[in-house]
């Protein structure tokens, strides 16, 4: 008699070479319970990293079936002079050695050149000393006049934070005055690791922890959704792992508005942490697997192909991933300054749907909130 798929991975667990602890953890899983972060660590650093594949393998088909989300999007970076000085960081001007600042008018005539058939623009960049949240609301308007319907993802909790400080405003206040000028959405980076020690270390200077988590309940409580990250593979210790995915799992039970969490691969070229080693794919893809099995909460894991490569974001597909973000259209620079693979990121509908396919997944164009869009 055909087993169902749960039935033969729940036989296999019981068959595997592993201790009693871990072998309690995963069953604990495959019934739909919920990891204390004591477990989460157990698990992460006692379990196989395939063990670990295969149970994010369960609870991704639970929540996306056989379906790999992408969207065709553009990145724009208005700026990359900082108040910041991260030491990750390879994209502000202190260590590149160009320094840019795009006007209203050239963001609006890139805006104008974009195929009707991107659905989001992600805005990010560096914390602009002079600029502020009028001139970024401004500009929100203004991208919404030339093209309605063009979702808008825009500026991280680090860059609201400062923009919203600086007019005098509550969190609430500003939130509220940027979806007024088209706000869609807000994207996950700045989140680092939370761990306030180690936090210090490695972007002292930036919005705490405790502020980015705020900036995110508020946007959620407004009707705003967002994203969320976590730099790994620097400094921090697999404890310091499980506490961010901790932190974000707990504000995610309270608002359930973030879409996904995105694991952000540090890379090593031109910056003040170059002489780290960079983490191994086999790291990187148990990482993907804990995310997926502790955000329980957590709608979609997305790997952001720019940051790991295109080869190794196919093979996330079998460790939690269901969302690939996007075509992007060489639109980025953060990640080709840090040492990524690709330089000039680019991937054609094509190459993304081949990517998906051969990954025995269904390719599903998205919209910015994940609906499907009609083949
Ligand atoms: O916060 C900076 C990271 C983030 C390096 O929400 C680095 O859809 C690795 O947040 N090595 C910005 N990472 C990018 C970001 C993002 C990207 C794609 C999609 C979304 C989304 C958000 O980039 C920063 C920081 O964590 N970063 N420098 C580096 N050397």
């Amino acid at each position: 008699m055909n087993q169902s798929p749960d039935l033969a991975r729940e036989a296999l667990i019981r068959e595997m070479d592993i201790s009693m602890t871990i072998k309690a953890l995963s069953l604990k899983i495959m019934a739909g319970g919920r990891l204390s972060p004591e477990e989460g660590l157990q698990l992460y650093q006692q379990g196989p990293t395939g063990l670990l594949g295969m149970l994010a393998d369960t609870i991704r088909i639970r929540k996306n079936g056989n379906k790999a989300y992408f969207i065709r999007n553009h990145h724009i970076e208005p700026t990359n002079i900082c108040i910041n000085k991260c030491l990750f960081c390879s994209f502000s001007h202190h260590f590149s050695p160009e320094r840019w600042e795009l006007s209203i008018e050239e963001i609006l005539t890139t805006v104008g050149t974009l195929d009707d058939s991107i659905r989001e623009l992600h805005i990010t960049g560096a914390v602009h000393p002079d600029r502020d949240l009028y001139y970024y609301g401004d500009l929100l308007k203004k991208i919404k006049v030339l093209r309605p319907t063009l979702a808008v993802k825009a500026y991280s909790a680090v860059e609201l934070d400062q923009m919203i400080r600086k007019a005098g405003l509550s969190y609430s206040e500003g939130i509220t005055y940027l979806k007024s000028c088209g706000l869609d959405s807000i994207p996950g980076g700045g989140a680092e690791i939370f761990d306030e020690t180690l936090r210090k270390v490695i972007c002292g200077m930036k919005t705490t922890s405790t502020a980015w988590l705020e900036i995110h309940e508020t946007a959620h409580r407004a009707g705003i959704s967002s994203n969320a990250t976590m730099l790994y593979g620097h400094l921090e210790t697999p404890a310091h792992r499980i506490d961010h995915l901790d932190r974000l799992r707990t504000l995610q039970d309270r608002t359930l508005g973030f879409n996904a969490f995105i694991p952000l691969k540090f890379r090593n070229s031109n910056n003040k942490l170059s002489d780290l080693q960079e983490t191994s794919p086999v790291d990187d893809m148990k990482l993907y697997a804990i995310s997926r099995i502790y955000l329980d909460n957590f709608p979609h894991i997305k790997a952001y192909w720019p940051a790991i490569g295109k080869q190794l974001a196919g093979i996330s597909l079998s460790f939690g991933v269901d969302d690939l973000d996007g075509t992007i259209n060489d639109s980025t620079r953060i990640y080709s300054l840090a040492g990524a693979e690709d330089q000039n990121p680019v991937m054609t509908v094509s190459e993304m749907q081949d990517l998906i396919t051969s990954a025995n997944r269904i390719p599903v164009e998205r919209d910015a909130w994940y609906n499907p869009l009609g083949s």
